[in-house]
């Protein structure tokens, strides 16, 4: 029997590996994943303004390369925003319309959508956004909407 829990345990931690948030080499209000440095925050604001908050301190809205790393910014949202609020993320189709840029120049290689999503719904979707409720999957929505958000520094190995 203690096998058996012991062994559930192990196959839990596979399934659903805890994300370590620590400081690492980042400043006290960053956190660190993979070399670089995450910053939540949770001052509501339009993606433009949002970006150019980001860019006034030396880094971008975050970019996204992987499952490991979403998971690592869905933790970061889950410890400072427990209101489940959407959160923008640093990706936009502004300049032409399907194609998406990332705002810190990095290709976009990984994308985690939510069902049925992108939709340029009404024609005048061009900012992307994660719902905490929603496993911080991805949404095309008005630029113009004011969130919270994460700013990275630049990413080393895109
Ligand atoms: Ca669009
Ligand atoms: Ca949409």
């Amino acid at each position: 029997m203690l096998l058996f829990l012991f062994l559930f345990g192990l196959l839990l931690s596979a399934v659903f590996p805890s994300v370590k948030l620590q400081h690492g080499n980042c400043t006290n209000s960053e956190h660190s994943f993979n070399g670089r440095c995450y910053k939540y925050v949770a001052t509501a604001m339009t993606w433009a303004d949002a970006e150019l908050h980001c860019v006034s301190e030396g880094t971008n809205l975050v970019s996204i390369h992987s499952l490991k790393e979403q998971n690592f910014v869905k933790a970061l949202v889950k410890k400072f925003n427990q209101a489940e609020r959407h959160i923008w993320i640093g990706l936009s189709d502004t300049h032409k319309q399907g194609r998406w840029m990332w705002s810190d120049g990095s290709a976009v290689y990984f994308v985690f959508w939510n069902v049925g999503e992108p939709n340029n719904a009404g024609g005048n979707e061009h900012c992307v956004h994660g719902t905490l409720s929603l496993d911080m999957k991805w949404n095309d929505l008005l630029c113009s909407q004011t969130f919270a958000f994460v700013c990275a520094s630049h990413p080393i190995c895109p």
